[in-house]
């Protein structure tokens, strides 16, 4: 079989009318800083990556050298390509504006350069994940608010798993496309064209070590799974949990399952764990393109007015059949306390 590189899959998406010529640079150029970033986290230890870094993002969380790194290595392929107008990334407070010494773009671009933070020195799959959306018209400085745009205003949204391979998986709106990194020759080959979520699943994703903190309508959706085929349910479900988001939603996007991260009663106030802008939204992209769904357990995820570039949200995403009846349940307890 002829194999297609990233590039050529680019050009043929540049004809089909689904993305310009900025997008498809752009995408370029976020993937060959993720193929740096592939590089030093395959180093590990012989690299001196592994450990942290001393200090703290935005959220207050440890930063790992690795994070550190990867956030420099995107940021910095990024500022001279001409593409962008700013980019915000889980690890900076602010978006940074492009210098002006470099050309600016249309395009803003969010990221979390290193998802699954507490993976990486124990040599567990950890991934990148961006959103790629437009730059509101004549702005002289882009500010936090010119990046709180629906979901549904993405143009683009990937991730990159660093796992026994390095996958890119990437959608412009028009399905869902997986590229293999192929060491050798240094290039992205797409593997998988027009990836689909089954609607029904056996396979759940959660902390469970949460349990007991979570909402009624969330213990009862869980509740019933492990009940199995003595439950209401009927049969057996099975539970993965990787605690890398990129790993575990890989893992859906190739044979379904859902991910959920909800709210419990230790970070109610702050709204969930996961980020909106930079998780959340990014992953809803792809799961829905994969025929799948992406709710907070109450709304559509990409429905969402974002309020802040770090807000966090509750992520319920997967097989469409079972984000429906979690949704449901989490509905119907809100009715019946009104
Ligand atoms: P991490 O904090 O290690 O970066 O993005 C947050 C995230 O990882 C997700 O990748 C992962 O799914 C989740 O948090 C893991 O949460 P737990 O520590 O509760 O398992």
């Amino acid at each position: 079989m002829k194999s297609i590189s990233l590039i050529q899959f680019l050009i043929e998406e540049k004809r089909a009318g689904h993305i310009n010529s900025e997008l498809s640079l752009l995408i370029e150029v976020v993937a060959r800083a993720c193929k740096r970033i592939s590089v030093a986290v395959a180093k590990g230890a012989l690299g001196g990556v592994l450990g942290n870094a001393g200090t703290d993002n935005i959220q207050g969380e440890a930063q790992k050298k690795l994070d550190v790194i990867s956030n420099e290595i995107l940021l910095e392929a990024n500022a001279w390509g001409g593409h962008l107008a700013a980019c915000a990334s889980e690890e900076m407070d602010d978006p940074q504006p492009i210098p002006d010494a470099y050309p600016k773009g249309h395009h803003l671009l969010l990221f979390d350069p290193l998802d699954g933070s507490s993976n990486i020195d124990v040599n567990v799959s950890v991934g990148t994940i961006f959103s790629v959306l437009l730059c509101p018209d004549d702005i002289d400085e882009v500010r936090a608010e010119h990046f709180l745009q629906k979901g549904t205003e993405q143009v683009a949204a990937g991730y990159v798993v660093y796992g026994p391979s390095t996958l890119l998986v990437l959608t412009f709106g028009h399905g869902v496309h997986e590229f293999t990194l192929d060491r050798e020759h240094g290039s992205f080959v797409l593997s998988r064209r027009g990836m689909t979520i089954p609607a029904q699943t056996s396979e759940f994703a959660v902390n469970m070590a949460n349990q007991r903190h979570w909402e009624a309508p969330m213990q009862r959706y869980v509740g019933e799974l492990q009940a199995g085929s003595t439950g209401p349910r009927g049969r057996d479900f099975n539970m993965r949990w990787v605690a890398s988001m990129v790993a575990d939603v890989h893992r859906i996007v190739t044979r379904g399952g859902v991910f959920i991260y909800p709210l419990d009663a230790r970070i109610r106030e702050q709204g969930g764990k996961l980020r909106l802008m930079y998780e959340a939204n990014p992953m809803a992209f792809i799961v829905e393109q994969a025929g799948g769904a992406a709710t907070t357990g109450r709304e559509r995820i990409m429905g969402l007015q974002p309020t802040g570039l770090h807000q966090r949200v509750p992520v319920f995403l997967g097989s469409k059949d079972e984000i429906e009846v979690v949704t449901r349940y989490h509905l119907e307890s809100d009715d019946s306390r009104t």
